[in-house]
């Protein structure tokens, strides 16, 4: 048996050395999920790339803008598939420069942190002479930009989190905006060791602490919490918040001595609370109007928090959405208010539950990575701009007080990302794709985004290659050997890059003269070495690969998040203007964005369950994380698959909206807006707040040929909004949109995604 190491947990495995023959999971971990189990099921699976291929169209005509994701693939050698492509990346550079790559190539990728894909190619087009790169994440688009300039960057956010066990020991009350969710604490960028989300709640309750979950699902918290539930109508926790500031405000609960000593700004934000602004007394019985949940409710919450030891946690979702900023601002002005911001138990956290990441105890250092170079090109673009900028080359857009235009971009590479499941109204982004010259990517299977390239080339699973990882945070640190050889002729990222690096004259450069062996003990030993020097001892590289996971050195295992500002701000200030948290901030306001003003407002979105379009659209799609997997990934796994129905994702319904429609559970449906529609097989739950279809994310999207605004799979990017979160962040705002429901008529189209693309000889 031997460890492996993915986003979503560690397993022990015996494999037959092409396949794995049993997996179970690390015995390290108190709480193991079952996602683990997609791996095996998936590797051999059909829709593995087994070799290089090239759209017809594409090799027939040579680059230019086409209809991809239309096209049969034609199977070449690894030869014939890597000369093509270093012809074409030498031609694009001499001809237009690294402005016209855009390499940004967001995506997860796998654990295992050699081979991290987006580490690789961006090192790669950094030797060819750079690329156009992204900013920021689809996790945590409007948090990036929005925090840095009112509490501190989200890096520090994360890393310096309250531990979880400092909660478990001394809150009392943890009100939950977006809840504490098992799925999503079962994964964490670059795997999990432990988990143990259940774990800490449970210790919390047994400490006497209270959990209130906000959110449209019932089980966005684990049962152990026994949680009250508080279901305001998404998109209007910000009227919420509002309004519980309201309460402490009027009723003299804010803590005036916190407010004068650490925050800036208060008076100008108190003023909109009182309605100087608007006119508009932002109290309970005005959200309550708003967000459907009781004044009464509201004040007693407010009160409570007030009368305890209160943390208030905000999940990244609540900012996955038009004004996304707006809920999490308030967030941390809640827990300025409430002043217990630096104390054990108390203050405000991001994420707890997005992730199993948040609240970790504090690591002394991250493993060794691949050193990316430097990228001399400076353009950029927020991530989730993708399908603008390939649709409006020179077109100018507003982001974080820049006014700033998009570059013109004629191939796209893409490794370790998945496009066709991140983006939002994918429909826009295949027209999109059919701009460049050429699309470039690599991936293990034939994911919807391979499905839209002109070359794409078979990279290989984690458990096909040699690596290590550990992961964000994480205090262990995996040797990760090969536990099978690859599916077909899938290779390694690396020796890929290194075969084209070498065909364009810079290989050298590239693999700076090291085989993957030489690289992973190379960066471990140096890594080492810089350890040994602050006294800290760790195995060799030989030991460490031969041996178990290993334990990497703690700076602290219990962790207060800004006490040291809260004991000493002046000696310790944040990293705002101000050094202080910023309630009003002068620098959001000075760049005079409505949709993101001074200070946390609430700002009606375009689609929500109040807003007119619901007249037509009654259903506010929730399009969260999936349970069953990580994002796209391993969709075709058996665990991922165990819970489809007739081969569809499953969307949830409260039983009254589904009687109203007529449905039953197993019914096949069609939900649609104005910008698309997919299929999904129902599943009736009273978990689900009236007026909510919660859709996850991941279903490899299968568009019908003839109508590619229609998947016939259940990717609810399919109907989702391509819109940023506002001007200042530009974020993703996929969580959110209205839609409708209806029964499914007529044959039931098979599906063609979980099968290989046509292909053909030439
Ligand atoms: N509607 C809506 N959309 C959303 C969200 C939402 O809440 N709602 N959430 C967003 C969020 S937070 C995120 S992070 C994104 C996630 O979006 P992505 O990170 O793009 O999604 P993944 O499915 O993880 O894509 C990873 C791809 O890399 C491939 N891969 C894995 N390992 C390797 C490797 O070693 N080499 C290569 N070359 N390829 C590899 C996988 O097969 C897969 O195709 O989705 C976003 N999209
Ligand atoms: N199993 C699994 N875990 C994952 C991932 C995965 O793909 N699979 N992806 C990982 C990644 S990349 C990320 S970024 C994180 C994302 O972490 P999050 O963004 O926190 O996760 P989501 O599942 O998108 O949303 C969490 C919950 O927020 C609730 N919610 C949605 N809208 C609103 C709203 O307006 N108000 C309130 N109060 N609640 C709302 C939904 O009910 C939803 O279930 O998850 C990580 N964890
Ligand atoms: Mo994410």
């Amino acid at each position: 048996m031997a460890t492996h190491l993915t986003h979503w947990g560690a397993f022990e495995a015996s494999s037959d050395g092409a396949r794995l023959t049993e997996v179970r999971p690390w015995r390290g971990d108190p709480e193991p999920t079952p996602l683990i189990s997609n791996v095996a099921s998936a590797q051999h699976h059909p829709t593995r790339v087994d070799q290089p291929y090239v759209r017809r169209g594409w090799l027939e005509h040579g680059p230019g803008p086409g209809a991809r994701g239309a096209d049969e693939f034609v199977p070449v050698t690894w030869e014939t598939a890597l000369d093509l492509l270093a012809g074409e990346l030498a031609r694009v550079y001499r001809e237009y420069g690294g402005e016209a790559v855009y390499g940004g190539s967001y995506g997860w990728a796998s654990a295992g942190r050699f081979h991290h894909a987006q580490s690789q190619v961006h090192r790669f087009l950094n030797c060819l002479g750079g690329y156009v790169s992204h900013r920021n994440s689809y996790s945590l688009g409007a948090s990036t930009v929005l925090l840095p300039h009112i509490l501190a960057d989200m890096g520090t956010i994360m890393a310096r989190a309250t531990t979880k066990s400092v909660l478990a020991g001394h809150s009392k009350l943890v009100v939950a905006f977006g809840g504490l969710s098992p799925k999503n604490s079962a994964v964490s960028p670059g795997g999990v060791s432990r988990h143990d989300t259940r774990g800490w709640i449970e210790t919390a309750r047994a400490n006497g602490c209270r959990f209130v979950t906000v959110s449209p699902l019932r089980d966005d918290i684990p049962g152990e919490a026994q949680a009250e539930w508080i279901a305001p109508r998404p998109g209007s926790d910000a009227a919420f918040m509002l309004a519980l500031a309201q309460v402490l405000d009027s009723e003299g609960l804010a803590d005036n001595e916190f407010l004068d000593t650490y925050t800036v700004g208060y008076a100008r934000f108190a003023e909109y609370l009182r309605g100087g602004v608007d006119g508009q007394v932002k109290d309970p019985e005005w959200a309550e109007s708003i967000t459907g949940v009781p004044a009464e409710r509201i004040r007693r919450l407010a009160r409570e928090m007030a009368s305890t030891r209160t943390f208030i946690t905000v999940s990244w979702s609540l900012q996955r959405a038009q004004y996304g900023e707006q809920p999490l601002w308030l967030g941390v002005v809640l827990a300025a208010m409430l002043g217990q911001i630096g104390l054990p138990g108390g203050g405000f956290g991001h994420g707890y539950g997005s992730a199993a990441n948040v609240g970790l105890a504090v690591r002394l250092t991250s493993p060794p990575r691949l050193p990316q170079g430097a990228n001399p090109v400076d353009d950029y673009i927020p991530v989730a701009r993708i399908a603008d900028m390939l649709l409006n080359p020179g077109g100018a857009y507003e982001y974080n007080g820049e006014h700033r235009t998009y570059p013109d971009i004629k191939l796209v590479y893409w490794a370790g990302g998945n496009p066709f499941h991140h983006h939002q109204n994918l429909a826009r982004l295949r027209t999109a794709f059919a701009r460049p010259d050429t699309v470039v990517v690599h991936d293990p299977f034939w994911s919807a985004t391979a499905r839209h390239a002109d070359i794409v080339l078979p990279a290989t699973m984690t458990i096909e290659r040699d690596d290590y990882g550990a992961g964000e945070g994480d205090r262990f640190f995996f040797p990760m050997p090969a536990l099978t050889t690859p599916h077909g002729q899938a290779r390694d990222d690396y020796w890929m890059f290194a075969e084209l690096a070498e065909r364009l004259g810079v290989g050298k450069e590239f693999t700076g003269g090291r085989t993957t062996g030489e690289w992973l003990r190379y960066l471990y030993e140096e890594w080492r070495t810089r350890l040994l020097a602050k006294g800290h001892t760790l195995p060799d590289f030989d030991a460490f690969w031969s041996g178990e996971a290993i334990e990497l050195p703690l700076e602290a295992e219990e962790h207060i998040a800004f006490a040291d500002f809260r004991a000493d701000p002046v000696s310790h200030p944040l990293h705002t203007p101000s050094g202080r948290i910023e309630i009003f901030s002068e620098t959001i306001a000075s760049f005079g964005y409505d949709d993101c003003p001074g200070h946390p407002v609430w700002r009606e979105p375009d689609e929500w369950l109040g807003s007119p379009l619901a007249a037509r659209f009654p259903l506010q799609l929730v399009a969260n994380q999936p349970r069953t997997k990580l994002h796209s990934q391993l969709d075709i796994g058996d665990h991922s698959q165990s819970t489809k129905i007739r081969g569809r994702e499953p969307v949830r319904l409260h039983p009254e909206d589904a009687a109203a429609r007529g449905l039953a559970t197993g019914d096949i449906v069609r939900i649609y807006n104005d910008r698309g529609s997919c299929l999904a097989g129902l599943a009736i739950d009273d978990a689900v707040r009236p007026g909510i279809a919660q859709l996850s994310t991941g279903a490899w999207y299968d568009p019908d040929p003839a109508d590619p605004t229609h998947c016939r799979h259940g990717n609810p990017n399919a109907v989702t909004n391509d819109r940023g979160a506002s001007r200042l962040s530009q974020g993703c705002t996929g969580q959110l949109s209205l839609v409708e429901i209806e029964r499914h008529t007529g044959p039931l189209p098979d599906l063609t995604v979980t099968a290989p693309p046509r292909t053909t000889e030439l």
